[in-house]
């Protein structure tokens, strides 16, 4: 274990096997590592943004077996919002601040291309300030075989149309058996990172997401990252890694056990040393708890996501999200945690 410490504290890469390794300290030498990392990026620095969450529709072609959102026999309620009923709530969102929409949808084979197209060169128009980060890579997965075209056709619809930045959802696990028994036909691994890597060449950053705490091993969860690593060697185009704590209310994966929460800040502070070239790791307080992605600003992670408004997709799944959070409330929080509160744009511009 002391190579491994020593191999960290000299910025040198960590390997499958020493990641999983670091699973054997104890949580406070863990946190210090981590901690020294995340003070170098980024000093005492807590980063927030505000935000709307959008999700304009939940019919979804797809069955993956986390998932509490999309509408199946758990969740017969079936939605697919019209323009101006989104127009609405990017009204409202504007009005309370919001400076990005995040907008992600089910697969809908119902609503056509120009369904998803349209609606953004609609907030475009309508809201030119406003940033829109939006279509996971398994959605571009979705449209690009649902339509017959290539994901560049798509990324290039996505430019023209106003998309400014790509979110990390529907990375899930990379590892294939897992991913195969958690949302089989869904983007492939080697897809997912595919397309973050061709939205890169074209300038564009994105994030990249983990779901954990399912059926996921500790070295299938060090695979994940490193892969992410690989990537982000060529293209530089990650801006946030953001471990997704998984909730398992009505849904479809059985899972009985909680993850504790020595198991979830253990995981982002490795991730923050694994992640060696991401300059962000984010604990989404949707998915940990505010108090846990608090405490998880001593473990590594440097971000919280945002106010977000209203959140449809992990509080469909238990997460106590369904109506965001207040500034105030978020920067009393940080304040009172020791660190910085600090307003960002969606690239990270300190506002
Ligand atoms: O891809 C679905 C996850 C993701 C569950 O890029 C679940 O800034 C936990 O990607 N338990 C969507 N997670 C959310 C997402 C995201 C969130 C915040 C910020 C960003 C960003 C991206 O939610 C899905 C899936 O991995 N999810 N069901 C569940 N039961």
């Amino acid at each position: 274990m002391q190579t491994i410490i020593k191999k960290i504290e000299n910025n040198q890469r960590i390997t499958l096997e020493e990641g999983v390794k670091l699973y054997d300290l104890d949580l406070f030498t863990l946190g210090k590592l981590a901690s020294k990392k995340r003070q170098e990026l980024h000093q005492k620095k807590t980063y927030y943004n505000i935000n709307r969450h959008i999700n304009p529709t939940n019919e979804c072609k797809d069955i993956c077996k986390f998932c509490a959102f999309s509408a199946n026999r758990k969740n017969p309620n079936q939605y697919t919002m019209s323009f101006d009923e989104v127009k609405e709530i990017a009204k409202d969102a504007v009005k309370n601040g919001a400076k990005e929409f995040h907008v992600v949808s089910a697969h809908n084979n119902k609503v056509g291309l120009d369904w998803y197209m349209g609606m953004f060169k609609m907030l475009k128009v309508n809201f030119p300030d406003i940033h829109i980060k939006a279509l996971t890579a398994a959605e571009i997965n979705f449209l690009a075989k649902e339509h017959n075209k290539s994901f560049e056709e798509i990324i290039t619809l996505m430019i023209e149309n106003g998309v400014d930045s790509m979110p990390g959802g529907g990375a899930e696990i990379f590892d294939e058996k897992v991913r195969d028994y958690i949302c089989k036909g869904k983007v492939s691994s080697t897809d997912w990172l595919k397309i973050h890597s061709l939205w890169h060449q074209r300038g564009r950053k994105s994030n990249a997401t983990m779901l954990f705490g399912h059926v996921e091993s500790r070295e299938n969860r060090i695979d994940h990252m490193i892969r992410l690593r690989d990537v982000q060697d060529q293209t530089g185009g990650f801006n946030t890694f953001i471990p997704l704590v998984y909730q398992r209310e009505n849904n479809y994966l059985k899972v009985e056990n909680f993850l504790s929460s020595t198991e979830i800040l253990k995981t982002m502070a490795i991730s923050r040393i694994v992640l060696d070239n991401f300059p962000h790791i984010k604990a989404y307080w949707v998915t940990s708890t505010i108090n846990l992605a608090l405490i998880a600003q001593e473990f590594g992670a440097d971000d919280l996501d945002g106010t977000i408004q209203k959140e449809s997709i992990n509080s469909a799944a238990g997460a106590k999200s369904l109506a965001g959070m207040k500034e105030d409330e978020f920067v009393t929080l940080i304040k009172d945690s020791g660190f910085n509160p600090t307003l960002r744009d969606s690239l990270y511009n300190e506002i």
